[in-house]
């Protein structure tokens, strides 16, 4: 049965604290469901919206998190294609009109009524959580709800930017914060997608995870180079640089230097949100070298689907603590600092 009161990780205010408290559970409306969360991987997006980070204003009071995964436990009256018992997924996109331009084109991150998970409503750092039926991952049972966790924010988006690259198999993709949550899912992504992965990131917990366990062939660690862009073009075969670049990085300096060693054609992804970030690009080399500069927001349902086949399949196997969902601001200081090797994930019921 469906308690009334459950606990959950609450800001009142932007800059925190950030309390663990009891609040009520909430009941799901005609086309929601209610999904008991199991466990809550702790993405940088959470810590940018504690922040204030971005010119996006949160909800408040707002409980955070959106890799959340778990039971459904109750639905509204309209959902007919999720079950209670099934196990389902919450991420940022919580739910969105279906029925505008972007919707109908299944863009629907960029919908502007998209609801998104702790951020503009509530998330998964709660032991229930609400978010609409046709945007929830479904998650077959064989699946370990703790381990899928990152995939539902960190492995959507690096799934999706790889793609939006345009990178192919044989090519090489330079990742960008190889070692925080995005990073190390996207260099497993990158593997299993046959791309060729220079890692850069800082320090040796970092690199060693990148070139035992996840797959890099290179590493550069841009707090001990004299010149990332020369060590990264180094690092590809015919010195020329990578074929793409994904920025997941939370601070600017890198999105300012990409441009600078990514190959003639190559495309540079950003995808991570440092707070006031901009990019400046050289416009003569970026013309001589025909380059590309995009973008890429998590993924749609169908990115969904597939990026948690790949997980499904034993292709994604990237490191992650578990630790009480109580502790969470002890994740957000190590996160502050650059200094997790992988994801935290919480467990909601410590
Ligand atoms: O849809 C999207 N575009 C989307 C989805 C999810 C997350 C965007 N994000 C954004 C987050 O809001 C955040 O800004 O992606 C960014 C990365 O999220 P994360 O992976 O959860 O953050 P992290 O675990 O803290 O990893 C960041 C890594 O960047 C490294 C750090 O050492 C850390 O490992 N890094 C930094 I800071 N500066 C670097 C540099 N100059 C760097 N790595 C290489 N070079
Ligand atoms: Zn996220
Ligand atoms: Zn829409």
């Amino acid at each position: 049965q469906v308690p009334k009161k459950q606990m959950a990780m609450v800001i009142e205010k932007s800059g925190g604290p950030v309390e663990y408290k009891e609040i009520d559970v909430q009941q799901p409306g005609p086309d929601e469901v209610l999904v008991n969360i199991k466990y809550s991987g702790v993405c940088h997006t959470d810590l940018h919206a504690l922040n204030g980070d971005w010119p996006l204003p949160t909800k408040l009071p707002l409980v955070g998190g959106h890799e959340g995964a778990g039971v459904v436990v109750a639905k509204g009256n309209l959902v007919t294609d999720v079950e209670i018992g099934d196990h389902a997924g919450v991420k940022w996109i919580n739910g969105s009109c279906l029925a505008c331009d972007f919707c109908q084109q299944s863009d629907e991150p960029l919908c502007s009524k998209a609801l998104l998970s702790g951020y503009t409503v509530d998330g998964t750092f709660q032991q229930y959580c609400i978010a609409k039926a046709a945007h929830v991952a479904r998650l077959h049972k064989d699946i370990p709800l703790d381990g899928v966790a990152p995939v539902l924010c960190a492995g959507i988006t690096v799934y999706k930017g790889l793609k939006e690259s345009g990178a192919k198999p044989g090519q090489t993709v330079a990742i960008v914060g190889a070692g925080g949550g995005l990073g190390s899912l996207a260099q497993q992504y990158a593997k299993a997608m046959g791309l060729r992965v220079i890692a850069i990131d800082a320090g040796e917990e970092k690199r060693k995870m990148s070139l035992e366990q996840l797959g890099a062939y290179a590493y550069v660690d841009f707090s001990t180079s004299e010149n990332v862009a020369k060590d990264v073009q180094a690092a590809t075969e015919d010195g020329l640089g990578p074929h793409a670049v994904i920025l997941v990085a939370t601070a600017e300096k890198p999105f300012q230097q990409a441009a600078e060693y990514v190959r003639p054609r190559g495309t540079v992804v950003f995808i991570g949100l440092p707070a006031g970030a901009y990019v400046r690009a050289p416009v003569f080399e970026s013309v001589v070298k025909m380059i590309t500069i995009r973008a890429s927001y998590v993924g749609n349902r169908k990115d969904t689907s597939e990026a948690l086949d790949f997980y499904r399949r034993g292709l994604i196997k990237s490191p992650y603590k578990i630790i009480g969902m109580s502790e969470l601001q002890k994740v957000y200081d190590l996160m502050h600092k650059g200094q997790i090797a992988g994801r935290y994930v919480l467990d909601t019921s410590k």
